[in-house]
């Protein structure tokens, strides 16, 4: 099988171009260094079954960040056939060194102009064939985003595909031309083939950056935004979400309830009980969960993110991290998996590290939903909101914390220069496909963790038979004697404690888990809820769930990043640590107040 791989700088539409090629939805964001990671598809190109590689953007072919290492450890390691060098056509001047550098390696290349609608609108005016001889191969011009020029690209793909022999590309370790002379000879090609406005006009994101980055209301007004947006989620999830726990209730008490007299006790119980109910519990959750990715995917691809990353630049300099972590803590608000990853961007280890370590506080979309659960609960409507808000500026504060406690020990000194890329507004395909992303990921989890979660809690609960149940008695009650001693202190009794305990597999287990241990759901569970703790036990309980380790892959995930199991021991230590310190200090001063 012939083989495509697509390169280029971060941010230049790599992966748009991508999912439109091949029909795939991988994750695309206003953002240098969204994609870290390989990922392939296989496409029918005329008569040849060809696989197509989107790569990680890398600036430069000797860089050595570790996502451009993915990059060149992939081109040394796999047979490519044809290159697919996309460029910005708005910031050609910037871009054409590298493809320059690319032609060095001989590779059959195309080179993909991409953005030409905001070359266009800047007024960039291009002369192709003069280019295309300059860069010894086809060039062709392309909006990956709205679809022009598309054809042509492939029609070019094709044709170059079909007239070169496969190559091998051990040949990258070869000696390149010195970059001053790649540069002015960047330069000369540019003078010749391009025709740029003597200034250039970014009306419109100049306009916004004036407000958007004021240095005494920029950061404010970040916070505010994100306030509307949980006030959003909140008036838009939860009808969205009482209609699907009113429809899989309908749906339990219409047709299961048939099996009952089916099915043998157990199983029934084991299956309605267990699995529905506690999947059905965290499923009710999902279109929240995609409202708030719907949220973050207007910020992530707005060009926002590089303004946050400006914005808190400075403070984050303090803390021995720079504006970059600050945008991983927000990517993590999804899922600290993905911010986890996007670490590689970092040269520096110790700045790596360091991100690493304080990423796992940032409240992600699993942590959200037992959030919403229990403040929704326990508060009133006016009140949720601002809890939320207040768990969210507890997942900073603690963030920062920890980095100005470790910042000593992981040092690190990584010159940063923050592109801000201009505005721009996803598309409404875009948006269908990050919502359905998330869906996907809550499925695949749901496989993974979920239905094992439930189920083992089921039988923690039910076992050893005869034993009433979720008494004191059955497993999950002789678990929760044991770490009664522990979590007494935090105000965390036996039954919750057993909650907690799986919740350390994944956080979408913890409101299964609730549903399983007291057998209700949906408002039933809710209700009982606020019989089986006050707001101060709920909030404990939440600042614990906020704090120690997210789950087992987040886990896994920090193992293979940092390529250190003592660095994950202490992440893991560290974060149960300040988890029960927190709490303790909150539960007992609340006590003592009188609450
Ligand atoms: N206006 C315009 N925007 C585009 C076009 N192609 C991509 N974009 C936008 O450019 C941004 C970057 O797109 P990605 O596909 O994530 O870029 P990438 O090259 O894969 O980026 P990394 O994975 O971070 O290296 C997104 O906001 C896209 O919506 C285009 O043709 N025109
Ligand atoms: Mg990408």
């Amino acid at each position: 099988m012939k083989r495509i791989a697509l390169l280029g700088m971060p941010n230049t539409g790599k992966s748009t171009f991508f999912n439109r090629l091949t029909g795939a939805s991988a994750r695309i964001g206003n953002w240098p260094g969204i994609t870290v990671d390989l990922l392939g598809a296989k496409i029918l190109l005329g008569a040849d079954m060809v696989e197509v590689v989107d790569l990680p953007g890398l600036y430069d072919l000797h860089g050595f960040a570790e996502d451009e290492q993915v990059v060149r450890h992939f081109l040394q390691n796999n047979p490519v056939d044809l290159l697919c060098l996309i460029l910005n056509a708005a910031q050609i001047d910037q871009q054409l060194p590298l493809a320059l550098q690319f032609r060095q390696l001989g590779l059959p290349t195309v080179v993909v102009l991409n953005m030409a609608d905001e070359a266009e609108r800047l007024g960039i005016r291009f002369d192709a064939a003069t280019l295309a001889a300059g860069l010894d191969g086809p060039v062709c011009f392309i909006s990956a985003k709205y679809g022009q020029g598309f054809p042509e690209t492939l029609a070019a793909l094709r044709q170059m595909l079909s007239r070169n022999p496969p190559t091998d590309t051990a040949a990258l370790s070869e000696e390149f031309a010195e970059d001053e002379a790649l540069v002015a000879e960047a330069e000369r090609l540019i003078a010749r083939s391009v025709t740029m406005p003597r200034v250039l006009e970014h009306d419109l994101t100049e306009r916004i950056d004036r407000i958007v980055l004021h240095p005494v209301f920029g950061i404010p007004l970040f916070f505010f935004a994100l306030y509307l947006l949980f006030q959003a989620v909140y008036a838009l999830g939860g009808p969205l979400q009482d209609g699907i726990a009113w429809a899989l209730d309908g749906f339990r008490n219409v047709v299961l309830i048939h099996f009952q007299a089916i099915l043998p006790h157990w199983l029934y119980g084991l299956l309605v009980e267990g699995v529905y109910d506690g999947v059905g519990t965290v499923a009710s959750f999902v279109p929240v969960i995609v409202l708030f990715f719907l949220g973050m995917a207007l910020v992530e691809d707005s060009g926002y993110l590089s303004r946050i990353a400006f914005l808190m630049d400075a403070l984050m300099a303090k803390l021995g991290l720079d504006g970059r972590g600050f945008v991983m803590l927000l990517m993590g608000f999804g899922c600290n998996v993905p911010a986890l990853m996007g670490t590689r961007v970092m040269r520096s280890r110790g700045l790596r590290l360091l991100t690493m370590l304080i990423i796992p506080f940032s409240l992600c979309s699993a942590r959200l939903q037992v959030f919403v659960f229990l403040t929704t609960a326990l508060f009133s409507t006016t009140q949720a909101p601002l809890v939320l808000l207040a768990l969210y500026l507890i997942s900073f504060l603690v963030a920062f914390g920890t980095a100005l406690l470790f910042k000593n020990r992981l040092q690190s000194h990584e010159p940063l220069l923050i592109e801000l890329p201009p505005y721009r507004l996803p598309t409404f395909h875009q948006v269908l496909l990050r919502g359905w992303h998330e869906v996907h990921h809550f499925l695949s989890r749901a496989t993974r963790f979920i239905i094992a979660g439930v189920v083992m809690i089921w039988l923690l609960t039910h076992l050893p038979p005869g034993v009433p149940v979720g008494g004191p008695e059955t497993l999950a009650g002789l678990f929760g004697g044991w770490l009664e001693p522990l979590l007494r202190p935090i105000g965390i009794d036996q039954q919750m404690a057993v909650v907690l305990l799986f919740g350390f597999v994944a956080k979408e287990i913890v409101l299964g888990a609730m549903a399983v241990v007291y057998g209700l759901d949906g408002d039933a569970l809710a209700h009982l809820m606020t019989q089986q703790m006050d707001w101060v036990q709920a909030f404990s309980f939440m600042l614990f769930t906020l704090i120690y380790t997210p789950c087992l892959s987040t886990v896994a995930t920090m193992r293979s990043e940092s390529k250190s199991l003592i660095f994950t021991s202490i992440s893991i230590f560290w974060s149960l640590f300040l988890a029960w310190l927190l709490s303790f200090l909150f539960y007992q001063s609340a006590r003592l107040l009188g609450y």
